[in-house]
């Protein structure tokens, strides 16, 4: 038979995209169990061309279910995730919660599809939207050159916060449209908006804010130290040097980000091209004469990771400088999570 799949936090941005690519992707599931909080449950959802009943979350509710996907806030994973193990099901956690766990895998299917089998704790993670994006452009390269440093600055999305982001910017937007001196006095933009500022510490309408995650030691935000703790682990490069720098742009969905990446080897852009556009999981977008750059409005809603802007850096020739762009909610979360449970579907398939 085929198995049975819980998708926890069904009603969430994330959870919204996932009943979306269930219902796109390849039928490899028994019954599907859609599971959110109380205040959720009871609500109909169309997911694979029928229409679910959403049921609230609780231990019960994991009888039967052999891959539970989770894509709800850390603290929410980390008091449900054990229970659903306990329960029987192998879990897909889209939280931070585990991600760094040494007896937890962070699999990105292109790069380490192996280490599903490797998770003695019935857990399976799934990395952070940005580092997403950025990784799966990053792998082929380091396969080619071997990577020794990542320069990062990110270009992130409001859905990367959540729906709330997302009324969050479309609000802001629809109090200053029209208003053509806004942006051009200090304070202005501020005023306009008004106090709701959603889950940013400042405004997203016009304007970008250095910020994403909460505050970490000396001064980095969490966002950051995602960023290196999760490349290191799925690159399996514990001593790789990371400095990043999260930035939350008034993007609905797509997340980007501008890479210096440093090698061991000495690297040109043609070469670092082609390894670019075989690569699986990855689309190659280089043509600047054309106007043809990897961008948010092109790549929301698609699987791959657009690449584009591969230069040579001028000063170092064993370093590449990129531009990537990924959809937070597809490849970033809700793609990733599916291909990995789907590498579960077929473990359990040829049992
Ligand atoms: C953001 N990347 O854009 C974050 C959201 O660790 O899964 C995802 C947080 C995470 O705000």
């Amino acid at each position: 038979a085929k198995p049975t799949l819980a998708v926890v936090g069904a009603t969430g941005a994330v959870g919204t995209v996932m009943c979306e690519l269930l219902s796109a992707r390849k039928n490899v599931w028994g019954e599907i169990r859609l599971l959110a909080s109380a205040r959720s449950a009871g609500r109909k959802v169309r997911c694979r061309g029928e229409e679910l009943t959403v049921q609230e979350l609780t231990a019960e509710a994991f009888d039967g279910v052999d891959v539970a996907m989770f894509d709800v806030p850390d603290e929410v994973s980390a008091q449900w995730g054990p229970a659903a193990v306990a329960r029987g099901a192998v879990v897909v956690d889209n939280s931070g919660a585990f991600r760094l766990d040494r007896d937890v895998p962070l699999v990105v299917p292109e790069i380490n599809p192996e280490q599903v089998r490797n998770r003695p704790r019935g857990i399976i993670a799934n990395a952070n939207c940005t580092t997403l994006a950025m990784i799966v452009a990053v792998a082929p390269l380091h396969r080619e050159y071997g990577l020794r440093e990542l320069v990062l600055a990110s270009y992130q999305a409001v859905s990367g916060a959540g729906q709330i982001g997302v009324d969050t910017l479309y609000d802001q937007l629809s109090k200053i449209a029209g208003d053509r001196v806004l942006g051009s006095r200090p304070g202005n933009v501020r005023q306009a908006v008004g106090d709701d500022l959603g889950p940013f510490p400042a405004p997203m309408a016009l304007n970008v804010v250095p910020w994403a995650g909460s505050l970490a030691d000396g001064g980095w935000s969490t966002e950051e130290l995602k960023l290196r703790n999760e490349s290191r682990k799925i690159l399996g490069l514990p001593d790789l040097k990371v400095s990043a720098t999260c930035v939350r742009v008034p993007v609905v969905t797509a997340h980007s980000v501008a890479v210096h990446a440093v090698f061991g080897a000495e690297v040109d852009a043609e070469g670092a091209r082609e390894a670019l556009r075989n690569a699986p999981g990855v689309i190659l977008v280089d043509d600047p004469a054309a106007g043809e750059f990897p961008m948010p409005i092109d790549a929301v809603g698609t699987d791959p990771s657009w690449v584009g802007r591969i230069r040579r850096s001028v000063d170092d020739p064993r370093a590449l400088d990129f531009f990537v762009t990924g959809d937070n909610l597809r490849k970033g979360a809700a793609l990733n999570t599916a291909q990995i449970a789907e590498l579960l579907a077929a473990e359990f398939s040829s049992r």
